[in-house]
């Protein structure tokens, strides 16, 4: 059972992710199953700028990475997410589990918007 996982786990993961979760099902270890189960997209902030908008499933980590020379922040409007001053190369993550719209800011430099959909595919 341990290789099969190991194996399946190994795979990219949008192509193995529908195995895995049939393997999990069957193992009965949910935690450990979505852990590896979780996509993450990468995103830059530079130029003072944000993407506008990105659009992800749920229960995808997205992981912000400053490119600047000058610090940012990723601050959501309703406060459920908030990064430190993420100077140059500093990383911020944060995984969406439910589905909905979420906008933040930089605090920083309040011009600076994006905004996060999460949608069931
Ligand atoms: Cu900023």
């Amino acid at each position: 059972m341990t290789y099969a996982f190991a194996r399946n786990a190994a795979l990219p993961l949008r192509a193995g992710a529908g195995l895995v979760l049939v393997l999990c099902a069957a193992l009965g270890a949910p935690a450990i199953c979505l852990a590896a189960d979780s996509p993450a997209t990468a995103v830059d902030i530079k130029k003072f700028a944000f993407p506008k908008e990105i659009t992800v499933a749920p229960g995808t980590k997205i992981i912000w990475t400053n490119r600047d020379e000058t610090p940012h922040t990723v601050t959501s409007t309703d406060k459920s997410f908030a990064s430190k001053g993420l100077d140059t190369d500093d990383k911020f993550e944060h995984t969406f589990t439910s589905e909905g719209d979420f906008s933040y800011t930089c605090t920083l430099h309040p011009f600076m918007t994006g905004v996060v959909h999460v949608r069931k595919r």
